[in-house]
């Protein structure tokens, strides 16, 4: 069609990749038609939405989220921690990078990919670049001093989420809390034993990723509840406040920012060390 472009060439002129330029269409920033399997976009279209993306970002107008997920979605691992840097510089704090960035991001790849709009091996790929960037992040996130109390962190069995646990465990360590790092996929005697040598515990946080693994928290938080007094908290994508209750968790959150808030409440503040 005169005058139009593929969906692949919008991306190459505005230089981010395809699903990005996808997602343009589906927000409704980037008007196309589809002409059998394949969206077109008028040039004048095109030279629209390149002129905003011309314009100077204001420092706090930047959506560096959606520049992330970009780069996670392009597989480039450098891209990926110049987006980040960039942000950090620009003023946002290592927790708001997790928790506004990378989780945000993340939630759209896992959204589109339950769309069929993103493969698994796109999505296994973002999240291999992703894992890069929380384990170079890790270390903004252990301040000095004395530690508010232990709290241990983990899954139920069969969980394969291990990027929310790693997450979530250096926001609490950056919380000032001592934290053991169960990751995934413990068998629930293993963690009852690491819960034991750890006493004493201010609080237990369980992250439930996949609904297919709400029995096994069930059992877990059944565990961790008839072996020592030590408030569970639980998070993932496969809670929400009504499952949390269900599984008998004393308290729940859907973030990070308010996770941290829900073990302070629940964990208390005294220092075990
Ligand atoms: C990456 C990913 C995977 C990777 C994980 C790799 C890894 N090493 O971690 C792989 C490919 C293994 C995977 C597998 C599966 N996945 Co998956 N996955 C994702 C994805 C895209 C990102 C997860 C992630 O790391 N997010 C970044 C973290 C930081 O964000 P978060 O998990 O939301 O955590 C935040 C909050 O939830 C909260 N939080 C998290 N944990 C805790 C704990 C506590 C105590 C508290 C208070 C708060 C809290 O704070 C965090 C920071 O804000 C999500 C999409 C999404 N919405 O997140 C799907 C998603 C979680 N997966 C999903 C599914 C269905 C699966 C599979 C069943 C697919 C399949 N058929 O095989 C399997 C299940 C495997 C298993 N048995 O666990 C669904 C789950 C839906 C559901 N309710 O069941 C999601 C939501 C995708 C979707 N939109 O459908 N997945």
């Amino acid at each position: 069609m005169a005058g139009t472009l593929s969906l692949k060439e919008c991306a190459a002129r505005l230089g981010v990749h395809y699903m990005t330029a996808y997602r343009y269409v589906r927000l409704g920033r980037l008007p196309a038609t589809k002409v059998g399997v394949e969206w077109r976009v008028l040039s004048i279209d095109l030279e629209a939405l390149l002129a905003v993306a011309a314009e100077p970002p204001s420092r706090g107008g930047v959506d560096w989220s959606a520049r992330l997920e970009d780069r996670l979605l392009a597989g480039d691992v450098g891209g990926a921690w110049a987006v980040v840097e960039a942000a950090l510089a620009s003023g946002l704090a290592p927790m708001g990078i997790h928790v506004d960035l990378l989780a945000p991001a993340l939630g759209r790849i896992g959204a589109g990919w339950y769309d069929g709009d993103i493969s698994i091996s796109e999505e296994h790929r973002a999240t291999a670049v992703a894992t890069k960037i929380v384990g170079r992040l890790g270390m903004r996130f252990s301040p000095r001093g004395r530690r508010r109390g232990r709290i241990v962190i983990g899954t139920p069995p069969g969980e394969r989420h291990s990027l929310s646990v790693a997450v979530v465990a250096d926001l609490i360590r950056g919380a000032g809390w001592e934290v053991i790092e169960l990751g995934v996929d413990l068998p629930i005697d293993e963690f009852m034993f690491a819960v034991e040598k750890s006493a004493p515990v201010a609080a237990i946080a369980v992250s439930v990723g996949a609904s297919e693994n709400l029995g096994a928290a069930r059992d877990l938080i059944t565990a961790v509840k008839g072996s020592i007094m030590a408030p569970v908290v639980i998070g993932g994508s496969a809670i929400d406040a009504t499952t949390s209750a269900g599984l008998g968790a004393d308290g729940w959150a859907s973030d990070g920012r308010a996770a941290i808030k829900a073990i302070a409440a629940l964990g208390g503040g005294s220092s075990s060390s």
